[in-house]
């Protein structure tokens, strides 16, 4: 007699990201960030997260090289700005008027043609502000020519939307290209605060990249602030925005109005 079975995807396959997507397994969780010399919340990045049948809560790290440069990734680009624009108009009706929200794309998906007029008539269609929108430039593939990343940065920008690189100065291009790329934010990578408070050299670092930015005209967030003394320190710095596990971990979104309540809105 034959069996018939049923085909099931080995977990953590690209054909499991698919069964994944299509079963809702993916979800959003939120980090805040603070705008450090007012004290203030200026917006959140949504972080991707499976809940995967067998395996657990998973972090992108552990499932995103499945995604990148696959037929996947522009269903993933979809359902990461679909959530986005719906996130931003539950924000609105909140009064949360004032908080941004920033995804993360990898660089080569930014290139995607038609990306921002598609976006425009998203946000159109949910009644939000496109400059609501930041998105986060991840370096972890090829961002192919700088030529086309530019221009592709410049239409979203026109759209209104912003754009930041992720995780300034840990890859290799990002330094290289600055001086090319007219994006809106600069994210420090967080290893540039480990172990700060022992290392003036550091310090010295730290200082100088904020200074880079700023005298480009960039806002500058720093990632991965941990401890009371980094957090004191980083408060004496104008104007900078601030993220991490001392500020808040990432959290659900049920627990956005607590952040807010607690820490207030920027204007
Ligand atoms: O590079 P990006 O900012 O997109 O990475 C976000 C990831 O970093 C999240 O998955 C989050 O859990 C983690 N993260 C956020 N804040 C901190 C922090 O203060 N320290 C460390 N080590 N990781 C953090
Ligand atoms: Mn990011």
């Amino acid at each position: 007699m034959k069996h018939i079975t049923a085909h099931v995807p080995s977990p953590c396959s690209i054909d499991d990201a698919r069964r994944g997507l299509a079963k809702r397994e993916f979800f959003f969780v939120y980090q805040p960030k603070l705008r450090m010399d007012e004290g203030k919340l200026s917006g959140f990045e949504s972080l991707l997260r499976w809940n995967h049948p067998s395996r657990g809560v998973l972090a992108p790290a552990s499932f995103i090289h499945l995604v990148e440069d696959s037929p996947l990734t522009g269903s993933f680009t979809d359902f990461i700005v679909a959530q986005a624009a719906r996130t931003l108009a539950d924000w609105s009706v909140r009064g949360y008027s004032t908080l941004s929200l920033a995804v993360n794309l990898p660089a080569a998906e930014i290139g995607r043609p038609g990306l921002a007029s598609k976006l425009s008539a998203l946000f159109g269609s949910h009644s939000v502000s496109t400059s609501r929108l930041q998105i986060e430039l991840t370096e972890s593939t090829d961002p192919g020519s700088i030529e086309k990343l530019t221009a592709a940065v410049e239409s979203l920008q026109k759209s209104g939307i912003s754009v930041a690189i992720d995780d300034f100065g840990a890859g290799c291009w990002s330094l290289a290209i600055l001086h090319r790329l007219g994006v809106d934010t600069l994210k420090l990578d967080r290893r540039f605060m480990h172990g700060i408070q022992d290392n003036a050299n550091s310090k010295v670092v730290v200082e100088s990249l904020i200074a880079l930015g700023q005298r480009l005209g960039k806002q500058v967030v720093i990632e991965g602030i941990e401890t009371a003394e980094q957090f004191a320190w980083l408060k004496t710095i104008e104007h900078i925005d601030c993220q991490g596990y001392y500020i808040s971990a990432p959290i659900a979104e049920e627990q956005i109005g607590e952040l807010v309540a607690r820490h207030g809105l920027v204007h």
